[in-house]
């Protein structure tokens, strides 16, 4: 059965905003993704991402009960498209970043060869996306997202810690210049492969934004296809940042949409959500509740 990377370019936007929940506003009401939950472990830290942190309530990008090892993540699906056969997406974000191990692509290689006509959706920082940009073609992945808080290093480094690249760590401008130069090639090198980018931005009041507008022109160049801006759950080191108005968000918003059409539906999903965005998750009868391993906050 012929996967969504079998169309052609052109045509493959204007299909995946009908089925995709995460690329169109219809589609995002009437369609399902499931999150695998397989990548345990970061390469950047973000100062809003609470690395620790394990709720089973908790509704934020990343957070998720537990890990799944990549060879149960064919059941996982199987099981999911029993409890919401309106599922057309098999996501991998998380909890930590997807490309920091090896486990996304193992777990994309085993659920496309059992499920070819389920879109794979990978969601990362960016930092590896170059490297891996054949493999995830090849294992099928036809989406991608990349979240891309800032392209200048004086304002990224407001928002990241550090960054650890071949064993070695980068801290302050330094790191946040490698990070941003690494997500631009990411997205241009996975886009001339044919695979949709949309770019995810966390709106951070007081850092980037009076920089979404060169934020999304710059991605655009780059190649992505669709901008996401999401408000900053203020936590770890940017708690006491406060969160943005609605005001605030759509201003950004409107500011990116010169550039790149964009996605006003987002959910805040965890990293093992399952089920159609903003109905029920069915992630605990998926999962069930595993406590007790640790688990990353993806933005
Ligand atoms: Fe998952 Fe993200 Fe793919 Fe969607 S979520 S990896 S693009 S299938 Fe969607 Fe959830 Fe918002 Fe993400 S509503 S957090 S944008
Ligand atoms: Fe890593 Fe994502 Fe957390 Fe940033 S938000 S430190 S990329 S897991």
């Amino acid at each position: 059965m012929p996967g969504i990377n079998d169309i052609k370019n052109h045509d493959k936007f204007s299909k995946l905003s009908n089925i995709h929940p995460c690329m169109g506003g219809k589609a995002h009401m009437k369609f399902g993704r499931l999150h695998l939950p397989v990548s345990p472990t970061c390469n950047i830290q973000c100062k809003f991402c609470k690395r620790d942190y394990n709720n089973n309530d908790e509704n934020r990008p990343g957070v998720a009960n537990g890990i799944l090892a990549p060879k149960d993540a064919v059941k996982t699906v199987k099981r999911a498209l029993e409890l919401c056969p309106d599922i057309t997406v098999v996501g991998i974000a998380g909890p930590g970043d997807t490309l920091a191990t090896g486990y996304a692509i193992e777990a994309f290689k085993l659920v496309n060869e059992a499920y070819p006509e389920l879109i794979k959706c990978l969601s990362t920082n960016g930092l590896l996306l170059e490297r891996y940009a054949a493999e995830l073609y090849a294992v099928g992945v036809s989406t991608i997202t990349v979240t891309v808080n800032a392209v200048d290093p004086k304002i990224q480094s407001k928002i990241i810690s550090y960054i650890e690249l071949e064993g070695k760590k980068y801290y302050g401008e330094e790191a946040a210049s490698i990070l941003i130069a690494a997500q631009l090639r990411g997205i241009k090198k996975i886009s001339d492969f044919g695979i949709v980018v949309k770019v995810n931005t966390v709106l951070v009041p007081g850092i980037n934004e009076k920089h979404i507008e060169e934020t999304a022109k710059m991605v655009k160049e780059a190649g992505a296809t669709l901008y996401n801006i999401i408000p900053l759950i203020p936590q770890y080191e940017l708690k006491d940042v406060p969160a943005p108005t609605c005001f605030e968000l759509d201003a950004a918003r409107a500011k990116a949409e010169k550039y790149l059409e964009v996605f006003r539906h987002c959910k805040h999903c965890r990293a093992d959500a399952c089920g159609i965005p903003g109905q029920k998750d069915l992630s605990s009868e998926l999962y069930g509740t595993r406590n007790n391993l640790e688990t990353f906050s993806h933005g």
